[in-house]
C-alpha cells in the first residue's frame, strides 16, 4: 500500500540526490511564509487552491492546464495558499510543479504528498514549499511528533489531516499549526461535508481549522466559516474545468 510505495520512492530519491544537495538548493535558504498570516489576512479568501492532474477516485481530472498559469490565477483570485500535489503515481504530480508554482507566486505553498520520512520534508524546503502535510491515518503519534518537530525546526508550517475524532485525539501535539478535516474517506472515497461540522468543536483553538475536499459551492464556505473553519482546501471543483483560474474567479465573486 501507500506507505510501502512511498518508502521505495524515498529510497530511490535518496540515491539520486543527497541530503547535502537538498540543503544546498537555492530555496533551502529562504524563510518560509507563515501560513496563519495568509489564511487570516482580511484581503484573502481562506481558500487553499489545489493543482491536481488526477486522483485515485476520479482518474484524469485535468491533463492540459499549466501549473504556473493556474496557480497565478488562484493567487490573483485571493487564494490564501496553494496546494500542489507531488505524488507521481496516483495524482500525476511532479517535483517541477512546486518549483514552477514557487517561481510564479508569493503566497504559501503546501507540498501535498504522503509524508513518511524526514527526507521528504527536506525536499519540500529545497523546492520552495512552506507547508507540509501529515496524514494521521498513515502515521503513528510518535511519527507525527518527530516529523512535525523536524519541519518546525526548518521553519516550515505543519498541516495535520484527520478523518475522525479518534485520529484527532491520538495525533494532536504541539508541533502542528493547522488541523485539516478531510471530508473524503480515504478507505472508500465517499465524501461528506458533515465530517467537518462534526469535528470542528473538537479541534483546540490554538490550531488553524481547515476543511478539506468536496467543496463545490461558495455557500458551503459561509457555513464552514460560521462553524469555525479558517481554511478551505479546494481542488477538483476548479481543476475539472477547462480553465481553473476562471473557475476560482467565478467561485469567489
Ligand atoms: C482537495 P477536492 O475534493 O476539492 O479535490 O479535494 C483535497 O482536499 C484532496 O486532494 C486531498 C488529498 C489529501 C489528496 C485531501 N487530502 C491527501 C492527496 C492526499
Amino acid at each position: 500500500k501507500i506507505v510501502i510505495r512511498k518508502k521505495e520512492e524515498v529510497a530511490d530519491a535518496k540515491r539520486l540526490i543527497s541530503v547535502k544537495d537538498l540543503e544546498q538548493a537555492e530555496h533551502f535558504k529562504r524563510t518560509p511564509y507563515v501560513f496563519k498570516d495568509f489564511l487570516l489576512a482580511p484581503d484573502r479568501t481562506g481558500i487553499i487552491a489545489e493543482f491536481k492532474r488526477r486522483s485515485p477516485s476520479k482518474g484524469l481530472i485535468n491533463g492540459v492546464s499549466d501549473v504556473a498559469e493556474v496557480t497565478r490565477a488562484y493567487n490573483a483570485a485571493g487564494a490564501s495558499a496553494l496546494s500542489v500535489l507531488t505524488d507521481v503515481d496516483f495524482f500525476g504530480g511532479k517535483t517541477d510543479d512546486i518549483l514552477a508554482a514557487r517561481a510564479a507566486n508569493n503566497i504559501p505553498i503546501l507540498r501535498k504528498d504522503f509524508m513518511i520520512d524526514e527526507y521528504q520534508i527536506l525536499e519540500a524546503k529545497a523546492w520552495g514549499a512552506d507547508i507540509i502535510l501529515l496524514i494521521a491515518a498513515i502515521l503513528t503519534p510518535q511519527q507525527i511528533i518527530d516529523l512535525g518537530q523536524f519541519a518546525h525546526n526548518l521553519g516550515l508550517n505543519v498541516l495535520l489531516e484527520v478523518h475522525n475524532q479518534e485520529e484527532l485525539e491520538r495525533s494532536i501535539c504541539p508541533h502542528l499549526d493547522a488541523i485539516g478535516v478531510n471530508n473524503r474517506n480515504l478507505a472508500d472515497f465517499t465524501v461528506d461535508i458533515q465530517t467537518s461540522f462534526d469535528l470542528v468543536n473538537q479541534i483546540p483553538d490554538d490550531f488553524l481549522k481547515i476543511s478539506e475536499s468536496a467543496i463545490s459551492d461558495p455557500k458551503t464556505i459561509l457555513e464552514l466559516k460560521s462553524a469555525g473553519f479558517n481554511g478551505f482546501l479546494i481542488g477538483e471543483n476548479f481543476m475539472k474545468t477547462d480553465n481553473p483560474g476562471l473557475a476560482i474567479q467565478d467561485f469567489v465573486s
